[in-house]
């Protein structure tokens, strides 16, 4: 008996290189760049990128949709987004590359990375007191698997680490924190604010002055610390860089932004104590990402259970 023939995946990932990942997606299933049809019975799967929204009307057969990285919020955003499950990525090597940023900017900020290249522009020999790793706090608001992840890893360089998350569900070694009764106490214990947090109704716009300003100021690095590496509309630019200017943060690392690219026109790239990169802490890597998709997709027709999967009503 010849095999049924597998439904094909439509591809439209904005921001990512469309012929990489065709190509290895190709290697399971036929790809359709753009929608040929205004209804198109043949797809099965999408597997999407901020891209713009209805590009999901009129698929009649569409078992899932595939986010193109963690996070869905760009799914969301769409006001026809079909009713079908959405698998997003949680890939060992995104998750890597996460840590990897987060320890960096952690450890940029804790061995003062700003105050050294600062004194190198001016050719001085000064050198300042370091507080050791185990004086510092770091706060992680997000502890899923990017949080746990960057958790483990400051935790290893002597760190202590406090998390924030909705469930406030423990994680061996860290003081976590739960829900809104339990944030102004992790704000109160943190030195190093970190946001892995996704982009949801609930935490649209959190990282406000009113927030930075309750992180802990007087400690071993002489001031607060901020870095967002969740998504841009987490937070406020405008209270951001009036924290820096009225001493309610020293220092921050924002790899998003409410608006992408950062505009030029933004006082953030020019901000001496800002540490700006262009969402880049931890890209997909469609090499590493399309077999997963693939065997995720043989795997719902087979009628098994899809993995990462999106709470639809949580909103990540
Ligand atoms: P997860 O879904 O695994 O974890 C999300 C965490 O946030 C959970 O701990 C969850 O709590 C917590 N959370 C969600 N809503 C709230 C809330 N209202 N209050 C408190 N805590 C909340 O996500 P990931 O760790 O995989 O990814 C996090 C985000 O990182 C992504 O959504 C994406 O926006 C961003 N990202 C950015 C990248 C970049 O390059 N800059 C790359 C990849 C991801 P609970 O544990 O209770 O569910
Ligand atoms: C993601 C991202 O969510 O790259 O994966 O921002």
């Amino acid at each position: 008996m010849q095999a049924p023939v597998k439904g094909r995946v439509l591809l439209s990932v904005a921001g990512f290189d469309p012929q990489h990942w065709r190509k290895r997606l190709s290697a399971g299933r036929e790809v359709v760049l753009d929608r040929e049809r205004p209804v198109d019975t043949s797809i099965h799967y999408a597997v999407v990128w901020n891209r713009h929204p209805g590009l999901l009307v009129g698929l009649p057969n569409l078992k899932a949709v595939f986010s193109g990285g963690a996070g869905v919020d760009h799914l969301f955003a769409d006001p026809d987004l079909p009713d079908v499950p959405i698998v997003r990525v949680v890939a060992d090597n995104l998750t890597q590359y996460m840590t990897e940023y987060v320890v960096w900017r952690v450890l940029d900020h804790h061995r003062q990375g700003f105050l050294y290249r600062a004194q190198q522009r001016r050719k001085a020999w000064i050198e300042p007191p370091q507080p050791a790793a185990n004086r510092v706090s770091v706060g992680i608001m997000g502890m899923g698997e990017l949080g746990r992840a960057a958790a483990r890893a400051l935790l290893t360089l002597g760190f202590r680490v406090n998390g924030w998350s909705r469930s406030g569900a423990p994680v061996e070694g860290v003081d976590v924190y739960g829900g809104s009764a339990g944030l102004d106490a992790f704000l109160g214990a943190t030195d190093i604010l970190v946001v892995l947090l996704p982009l949801t109704p609930a935490t649209t716009g959190i990282v406000d002055h009113v927030l930075l300003s309750k992180l802990r100021r007087d400690n071993a690095l002489g001031g607060a610390v901020l870095i967002n590496a969740g998504r841009g509309l987490l937070q406020n630019s405008a209270d951001i860089l009036r924290a820096l200017d009225d001493g309610v943060l020293k220092e921050a690392s924002l790899d998003v932004f409410e608006s992408e690219p950062l505009p030029e026109t933004s006082r953030l790239w020019t901000h001496e104590r800002v540490f700006v990169t262009p969402h880049a802490a931890a890209a997909s890597d469609p090499d590493h990402l399309a077999t997963f998709m693939l065997e995720q997709m043989d795997a719902c027709d087979r009628g098994e259970p899809l993995r990462n999967l999106v709470d639809r009503k949580a909103g990540y």
